[in-house]
């Protein structure tokens, strides 16, 4: 039988170097979309470099993404890409629009013209919820976005969800609460407090600058959650229009505050007092903040049978040790 084909966008992100192993893994064609960078920009998928069929392209070129379509001609494509970082999104928030709101329109539109039977996950985000109206978050749960970035989620979800109920399209939503990895970016919190630790302990700075250290998450482990991105895209066509099940919440359920983050990284290197290395700066603060997730994904175990595997506690120990290794160099 041939190979099944995958068309990632985002390859080089975090989570698409995860799911690019795990797809790999499961013996897919994978095409990896990329935008051109005078730098080449691998380093999460330099291990698999010769593996991935890389196509040059970007979500804001709609004919780009047409011929990245003709190119792979994939059975699934996972729209990863984004302007990813909420800090940014409000000094970059028309372009944050341009790449995350009308670039899932422009996927999703040549998708329709190519070949309605893809099936097309769409990384939703639990940033959506915002201003929580409920606790914890479920599919049910009103959205209140709180920045530039949760309003260009906002509508690339519903753009997804009205492909999915006009053109029969096998459109699925993963609302996915934070996830992190070794491979996350080195601005987002969760890769700051781990790259600083190890710095700590190695005697290279004597100091971490944050933001706001109260707003709590729920935090999971990147590997676990690409599981459930291609668990949604594996459901039967037939039930999967029918019954309407195609948006899902994945999280651990659980939520800690960056506190407490904090907490468990610095008490993982033998340091019990981490207030002793943390100074708080307004530059990292943000114009809204989003206080409190946490997610319900019921749901995903019911119909997917996926639950995380990975504890926040493991988590931070592969994190910080990965970190230290990589800075002792
Ligand atoms: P990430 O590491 O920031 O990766 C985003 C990728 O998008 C990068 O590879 C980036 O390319 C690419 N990209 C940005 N602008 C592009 C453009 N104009 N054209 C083509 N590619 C472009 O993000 P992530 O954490 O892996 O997240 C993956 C997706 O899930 C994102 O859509 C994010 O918004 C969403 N999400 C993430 C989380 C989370 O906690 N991680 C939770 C919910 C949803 P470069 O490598 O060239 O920068
Ligand atoms: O912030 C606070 C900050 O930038 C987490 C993205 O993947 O997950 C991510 O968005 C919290 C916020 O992630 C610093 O104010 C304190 O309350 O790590 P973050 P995020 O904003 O939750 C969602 C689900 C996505 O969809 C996004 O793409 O930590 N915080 N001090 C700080 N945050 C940062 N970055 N830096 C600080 O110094």
């Amino acid at each position: 039988m041939s190979k099944k084909r995958a068309l990632i966008t985002g390859i080089n992100g975090m989570d698409g170097s995860h799911l690019a192993d795990f797809l790999l893994e499961k013996n897919y064609e994978v095409y990896g979309l990329e935008r051109r960078t005078s730098v080449p920009n691998r380093c999460n998928t330099k291990h698999i470099e010769n593996k991935i069929n890389f196509i040059t392209a970007d979500m804001t070129d709609k004919n780009s993404l047409r011929k990245a379509l003709e190119v792979s001609n994939p059975h699934e494509v996972y729209n990863l890409a984004a302007q990813s970082f909420v800090g940014s999104s409000w000094t970059l928030a028309e372009q944050t629009t341009k790449v995350n709101s009308l670039g899932t329109l422009y996927l999703l539109e040549s998708i329709n013209d190519h070949n309605k039977e893809i099936k097309f996950y769409q990384a939703s985000t639990s940033e959506m919820f915002g201003k929580v109206v409920e606790k914890p978050q479920r599919e049910t749960t009103p959205f209140y976005p709180r920045s530039p970035y949760a309003v260009s989620k906002l509508y690339a979800h519903w753009m997804t969800k009205n492909f999915r109920e006009s053109y029969g399209i096998y459109a699925c939503n993963g609302i996915l609460f934070n996830h992190e990895s070794e491979r996350r970016g080195l601005e987002f919190v969760t890769r700051k407090i781990t790259d600083g630790v190890s710095k700590i302990v190695l005697g290279l700075e004597d100091k971490i600058s944050l933001g706001n250290l109260d707003s709590k998450r729920d935090w999971g482990y990147a590997p676990d959650y690409v599981e459930a991105m291609w668990l949604m895209l594996q459901q039967d066509r037939d039930f999967f229009m029918n019954n309407k099940v195609g948006d899902f919440i994945i999280a651990t359920g659980k939520c800690y505050s960056v506190r407490e983050f904090l907490d468990y990284s610095f008490k993982h290197v033998g340091i019990d007092k981490w207030e002793n290395y943390v100074v708080q700066d307004p530059r990292f603060m943000r114009p809204a903040e989003v206080d409190y997730l946490q997610g319900d994904a019921s749901k995903a175990r019911a119909v997917l049978g996926w639950y995380p595997k990975t504890t926040l506690k493991e988590m931070i120990a592969k994190m910080v040790d990965n970190d230290i290794r990589i800075n002792k160099k």
